[in-house]
């Protein structure tokens, strides 16, 4: 949510970006030529099944669906590599530079170091996705991403990895981890004792019994 210098409230993150794009002075994101808007904005339009499948992926507690999660995204990866290589097969972004498409995607990326991490996925190293992981590192390596840390995100998304998210309370708990900012030094240590059991737990099937003693 975003709130304009004189009160009025716009939603959704798109939205906030688009708004962000025109009202900031300085080059846009976005491209000014109808047609390569067209084009970039075909792309965004993939940006709800692949974070859809992400946070499903993460969210899941059932072992027996970890494959089919996986499978789900990773098609998604697979139909963003090929559009891609339809309309810039040699190049880092979409077009030359870092624009609309890479702003929305960028932090999804960084966000699904939360899979990496609580899922143990990995792109896999085969030619369906050698453009679209081209792109994706394209996009990590640029300044914008600097913001946030890959250990602020995996410990922002831990609800998630139990499969409770947007700051809804896991029981017996008193404060989501995705309260911002990340939980302070003092309640780091039983939030990290915890994240590593989750972690363990979605790695290997083996769990000793969850404790959430994150107040
Ligand atoms: N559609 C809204 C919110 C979408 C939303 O709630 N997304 C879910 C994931 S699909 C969520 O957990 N958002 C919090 C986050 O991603 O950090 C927006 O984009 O502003």
């Amino acid at each position: 949510m975003l709130e304009t210098p004189d009160g009025r409230i716009i939603k959704e993150s798109f939205v906030i970006l688009r708004y962000l794009d025109e009202a900031i002075d300085g080059p846009a994101l976005r491209r000014s030529d109808p047609v390569e808007h067209a084009i970039e904005f075909m792309l965004i339009t993939r940006e709800g099944p692949f974070t859809m499948a992400g946070y499903l992926f993460v969210m899941n507690q059932d072992r027996d669906r970890r494959d089919a999660c996986a499978d789900k995204l990773l098609y998604v990866y697979r139909d963003i590599n090929d559009f891609l290589i339809e309309h810039n097969p040699d190049g880092r972004y979409l077009f030359e530079d870092f624009g609309l498409a890479e702003a929305v995607f960028a932090p999804i990326f960084m966000r699904f170091w939360f899979l990496e991490y609580y899922e143990g996925f990995q792109l896999p190293d085969t030619p369906e996705y050698h453009r679209v992981r081209a792109w994706m590192q394209a996009c990590l390596s640029h300044e914008v991403t600097g913001q946030i840390t890959r250990e602020e995100i995996v410990k922002l998304y831990y609800d998630y990895a139990l499969g409770v998210g947007n700051g809804a309370l896991v029981e017996g708990r008193s404060v989501s981890s995705f309260t911002l900012p990340p939980i302070g030094e003092t309640d780091r240590g039983p939030l990290e004792t915890n994240i590593a059991i989750t972690q363990a737990t979605k790695l290997s099937g083996s769990s000793p019994e969850l404790s959430c003693s994150v107040s």
